[in-house]
């Protein structure tokens, strides 16, 4: 069988995903709402070979260590879903990332969307979008939201037992109103000591956070309020909610014991720096991931004038994104 190729772009949650309720099926406590954007993708390309060990390489290097551990899984599961002529052969993954600079904002969602939909092809697994999102959920929650485009909400269906919740429990692109034309302003911000990944940080926050019972319930209501908003083209309403949602996930990991802090000193000064951009009447609201870097959110007319107001002069990388597309996948 010939090797299969997929593009995924990364995205960035407006009402975020920050806690599993069922670690082994990779099930969130609660919904989450994002953006994918056109600025950053991975392309991966699978083929299956007759050696006895998975070949699994990233920007040309191998990739070694709990990172291939974490692709072999990946790829036993999509194993276990093919024909038995070809469950048995191993793959040669080749995966590049492709972002405007080394910043650092590599995604393990663009990851695993753009794997998931390669490895299925290159198996024969036949999967619709909603299966290649819950498949691309078990490699990493936030890439079940990378199979769509634009504005998507991954439902967390917590009113179901786990096992039900594992087929509904799938990201869906959000009716946007055509009035709601919006860009991303990414401050990369140079990263500290390493901080810990975001998988474990979560489950951390989940153990001992006692905030995390309220994150999740708020999380839910927020996501709802967020599609809403997306639906009326209210940027407004959505620019409040994604800055509350990342703010009260910040709150919640700061809360738990030890803390986690990804807030550095150059991310508060990036935050003052959009409520003084608010306060001078543009419209810009910041959203912060298991990292420094600050992702700002506006109107595409916007966009130039809050990318040089976070600029500062040239003191700041700052890089613009637009909405992007969803998962394409094609055969070699
Ligand atoms: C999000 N993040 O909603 C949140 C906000 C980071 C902060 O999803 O354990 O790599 O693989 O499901 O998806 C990053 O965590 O975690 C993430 P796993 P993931 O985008």
């Amino acid at each position: 069988m010939s090797a299969v190729r997929a593009v995924a772009h990364a995205n960035i949650a407006l009402v975020k995903y920050w806690g599993k309720r069922d670690a082994a099926l990779m099930l969130p406590s609660a919904s989450s709402v994002s953006l994918t954007l056109d600025a950053f993708y991975t392309t991966t390309s699978v083929g299956l070979h007759e050696g006895d060990a998975d070949e699994v390489s990233l920007d040309g290097a191998p990739l070694t260590g709990g990172a291939l551990v974490k692709v072999e899984r990946f790829l036993d599961l999509v194993r276990s879903q093919a024909a038995p002529g070809v469950a048995g052969r191993r793959a040669r993954v080749a995966s590049r990332n492709d972002v405007p600079t080394a910043a650092g904002l590599a995604s393990s969602a663009s990851a695993f969307a753009a794997l998931a939909g390669a490895a299925a092809g290159a198996y024969g697994v036949a999967l619709d979008r909603a299966g290649l999102s819950r498949l691309a959920r078990r490699g990493s929650g936030s890439a079940s939201r990378s199979v769509y485009g634009g504005f998507v909400q991954w439902r967390a269906a917590a009113e179901l037992p786990p096992a039900e919740a594992d087929l509904a429990s799938v990201a869906e692109p959000l009716p946007s109103s055509p009035d709601l034309d919006v860009a991303m302003a990414v401050v990369v911000l140079a990263a500290g000591p390493k901080a810990i990944g975001s998988r474990e940080a979560m489950a951390h926050t989940v153990a001992t956070s006692p905030y995390f019972p309220a994150w999740a319930e708020h999380t839910e209501r927020d996501a709802a309020a967020a599609c809403e908003a997306i639906a009326a083209g209210d940027l407004e309403r959505l620019g409040e909610i994604t800055e509350t949602s990342a703010m009260r996930m910040h709150a919640t990991m700061l809360a738990a014991a030890p803390p986690v802090r990804y807030l550095a000193p150059a991310s508060l000064e990036v935050l003052d720096a959009v409520a003084a951009l608010r306060a001078a009447g543009t419209g810009a609201w910041a959203t912060m991931d298991a990292g420094p870097n600050v992702k700002v959110l506006c109107a595409a007319s916007d966009l130039e004038a809050v990318v040089a107001a976070l600029a500062d002069g040239g003191r700041r990388t700052v890089l613009r994104a637009r909405p992007g597309p969803g998962l394409r996948v094609e055969r070699e």
